[in-house]
This record gives structure tokens, C-alpha cells and sequence, in this order.
């Protein structure tokens, strides 16, 4: 994406400076072919494929069913916490098997928060009384780092977190070694309880069975 915008600033700066030195008659190159070829068909083209390719990443970044671990995100000023299928607990740092998907289900117990980890995807509300969903994967073990990235009072630029991806083989013992037996259960929420976002569901459902989608 860089190389590629530099290039095009780049081609664009060069003939706009050439256009403002020549007069329309000396110009080497016919300007309605450069309006047409440049200006239309080629952001035409290159627009599309960006679109294709976000859809792609965006349809990879869905939560869906399909047996992949569910570990739940808490977030409460100013700390992020995580609960795992197994039961264990952590706060913190998030422990997540490395090459394998998984999916964080994301919900908040005061304000508005944003969970991020940039080296992985997208940003994903944390709302209180609401589940989001977001689908990952850290393709190699290491450490990645995650940052709250909705402004929340005082402590947000604070409110940072860790991913650590283990070797599939290690997860287990390093999940039951990081597991904070002392913390009070997180609080759970099944589904997502805003009356607006029921009303919309059963909206899209109807449109869905209208279409025959199902
Ligand atoms: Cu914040």
C-alpha cells in the first residue's frame, strides 16, 4: 500500500508540474487519453481490487460457528481481562494457541472500550450489556500487543494488553500456569441484549428468508 500510494502521489505530482510548465499544444501526450487512462479507468481498477480484497479480509475477520475456541474479553476501566472455554482466567495477557483461528467474544462492565491488536486485525467495541465478536489468528508464537483504542477516562492510554501465542503443543500448560485461580469468575453474557440490535436481527432475518438465504 505504501510503495504503491507513493508511486501514485509521485506520478501524479510530476503531471501536474509538467501541465502547469507546457502549454496545452506542446504537451508530448494527448490529455484527454491521460484523463481517461489515468483519471478514470486506472483508480477504476485499482479502487476494485482494494474493495475485493478488504471484502475478502472483512468476510475473515467474521465470528462464526464452527468449532474454533471462544475466549471471552472483559474490559473495565482500566484493565482487560480473559476467560477461556476451559475455565481459566487471566488478566492482562491473553493466551491463544499460535496458527490455529480463534474468537474473542468482546463486552464491557462500565464505559465504551475498544479492544485492538494491530499486528493481528481490526479494532472491536467493547459495549456494556453487548457481545462483539471478532475472529483472529497470530500465525507465529510470540508476544503481540494490544491496546485499548476508544477513549475511556483517565487511565485509557494505560489500558494496554499482551497476546501471547504458544506453540499449539504448549498452549495447555501454558494456559493452566497463567490461569489466575483467585479472580472472581467474569460476570457472563450470552447474547447481546440491546433491544435495538434484537429488532434489527430479527429484521435481517426476515429479509434473509425472503431472499431464501438462510
Ligand atoms: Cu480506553
Amino acid at each position: 500500500m505504501f510503495w504503491s500510494a507513493t508511486a501514485i502521489v509521485t506520478g501524479v505530482m510530476a503531471t501536474a508540474i509538467y501541465a502547469m510548465a507546457t502549454r496545452d499544444r506542446e504537451r508530448a501526450f494527448s490529455t484527454r487519453r491521460v484523463l481517461v487512462g489515468w483519471g478514470l479507468i486506472f483508480p477504476a481498477l485499482t479502487l476494485s481490487a482494494l474493495m475485493a480484497f478488504a471484502f475478502l479480509r472483512g468476510e475473515q475477520l467474521l465470528a462464526r460457528e464452527d468449532g474454533a475456541e471462544v475466549i471471552r474479553v472483559h474490559a473495565e476501566r482500566w484493565e482487560w481481562r480473559f476467560a477461556y472455554p476451559g475455565g481459566q482466567q487471566s488478566d492482562g495477557v491473553l493466551h491463544v494457541p499460535a496458527g490455529r483461528e480463534f474468537t474473542v467474544a468482546i463486552t464491557s462492565g462500565d464505559v465504551i472500550h475498544s479492544f485492538w491488536v494491530p499486528r493481528l486485525g481490526g479494532k472491536m467495541d467493547a459495549v456494556p450489556g453487548r457481545l462483539n465478536r471478532l475472529r483472529l489468528q497470530a500465525d507465529r508464537p510470540g508476544i503481540y500487543y494490544g491496546q485499548c483504542s476508544e477513549y475511556c477516562g483517565q487511565g485509557h492510554a494505560h489500558m494496554q494488553f499482551e497476546v501471547h501465542a504458544h506453540p499449539p503443543a504448549d498452549y495447555a500448560a501454558a494456559l493452566a500456569a497463567a490461569d489466575n485461580v483467585e479472580a472472581a469468575p467474569l460476570p457472563v453474557l450470552d447474547q447481546r441484549s440491546a433491544p435495538a440490535g434484537d429488532i434489527i436481527e430479527r429484521w435481517t432475518d426476515r429479509v434473509f428468508e425472503a431472499l431464501g438465504i438462510s
